[in-house]
């Protein structure tokens, strides 16, 4: 029976985690810290609201007073809190800096005097690009080259992370993993705001040439194998989790959804291309296949005509974030 204190769990990835744990490990409980920003949705969490594992607290990681009263009550810290959004580092990086960075300091800072676990969530951006052209693929000993406000402000977590085990002897473990999809995410992202737009008549919108490519996860993959970790993740260890989508590019993506959705291609708009853009992510995750035996189960195909399927039946969820997130890519003219 263990307490975990979940950050960041009204997000995308974060609420995918708070069910999937508490449905795996009904004796276990979570409180989730949240500072509700316009990507924290208490909606996300309907279905374990009235559950007496599950608590929540509005507040922000940055608060010291509140992340040390929640880490002095804690098993376990599973750290999802984060600006997240590339699109949205470029236009305003100072939040990301605060968030990703002092905010997984005061964490650490916290956990450290607890001497708990800390398992800290983070991506492959960290690594930068690959060549469109190359089989390579992104390992735990890739150098790192981030190149967006984002995933800078990421990969300087993860040092810190890494520094406080080295330091102080801090117990800890990472993920790394690329490009999650499914239920909840925010119709500012790539996949959602495809199928919202396509909803209601509009073009999807392709950045560039449409030629950069993403290794698809299913979040709720991503959770199984977070749960692989918790369980039985050698402490100061790393691993990288990727999926099943052998190199689609967007532009291959647009056109499956079009294919699901009866539409035709003339619904593609080419528009001006993101700063900075990354190539190619692909993700090797050989490590935690062998160590841990987990695998992807979820394939792209199938799960984005599931994932179609659920903004199509929960339009009442995303309708309320949709204008908010087109007024992001009126300022930023995509
Ligand atoms: P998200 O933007 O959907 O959710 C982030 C959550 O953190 C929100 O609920 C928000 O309210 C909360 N938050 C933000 N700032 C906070 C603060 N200062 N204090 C407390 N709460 C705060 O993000 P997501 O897509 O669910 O991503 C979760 C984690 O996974 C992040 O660390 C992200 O870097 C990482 N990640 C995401 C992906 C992906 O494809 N979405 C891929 C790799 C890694
Ligand atoms: O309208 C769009 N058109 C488009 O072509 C949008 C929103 C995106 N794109 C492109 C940019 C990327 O190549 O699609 C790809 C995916 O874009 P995002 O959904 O914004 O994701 P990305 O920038 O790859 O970052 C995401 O995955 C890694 C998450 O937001 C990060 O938190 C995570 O670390």
């Amino acid at each position: 029976m263990s307490k975990l204190l979940v950050t960041g769990g009204a997000g995308f990835i974060g609420s995918n985690f708070i069910s999937y744990w508490l449905s795996q490990h009904p004796e276990d409980s979570i409180t989730n810290l949240d500072a509700l920003t316009y990507a924290g949705n208490e909606a996300n969490l309907a279905d374990v609201q009235d559950n007496s594992k599950y608590s929540f607290l509005k507040g922000n990681i940055l608060d010291k007073e509140i992340v040390g009263r929640l880490v002095g009550e804690a098993d376990i810290v599973v750290h999802f809190a984060a600006e997240s959004h590339v699109d949205r580092s470029i236009l305003g990086p100072e939040a990301f800096v605060e968030t990703n960075v002092k905010g997984t300091f005061v964490l650490l800072d916290a956990v450290r005097q607890r001497k708990i676990h800390f398992h800290h969530i983070s991506t492959d951006e960290v690594f930068g690009a690959l060549a469109l052209d190359s089989a390579e693929k992104f390992t735990e000993a890739t150098p790192y080259y981030p190149h967006s406000p984002y995933s800078a402000s990421k990969a300087a977590s993860d040092h810190l992370v890494r520094a406080y085990g080295d330091t102080y002897g801090l117990a800890y473990t990472i993920t790394n993993c690329s490009n999650n999809f499914g239920p909840y995410q925010h119709p500012e992202k790539f996949i959602p705001r495809m199928i919202t737009n396509l909803s209601d008549g509009q073009p999807v919108k392709v950045y560039g040439d449409g030629k950069y490519v993403r290794d698809w996860l299913h979040v709720l993959d991503h959770c199984r194998a977070i749960d692989a970790v918790l369980q039985s993740g050698k402490s100061g260890e790393t691993y990288l989790v990727g999926g099943m989508s052998n190199d689609v590019n967007n532009l291959e993506v647009a056109k499956l959804l079009l294919q699901h959705m009866n539409l035709s291609e003339d619904k593609i708009e080419f528009v001006k291309d993101r700063p900075g853009h990354d190539r190619r992510y692909a993700v090797d995750w050989s490590r935690i296949n062998k160590d841990l035996g987990w695998e992807p189960e979820h394939s792209f195909e199938e799960w984005l005509k599931e994932t179609i399927t659920w903004y199509q039946q929960n339009e009442a969820w995303w309708r309320p974030l949709k204008e908010e997130a087109e007024q992001l890519y009126v300022k930023s003219g995509q």
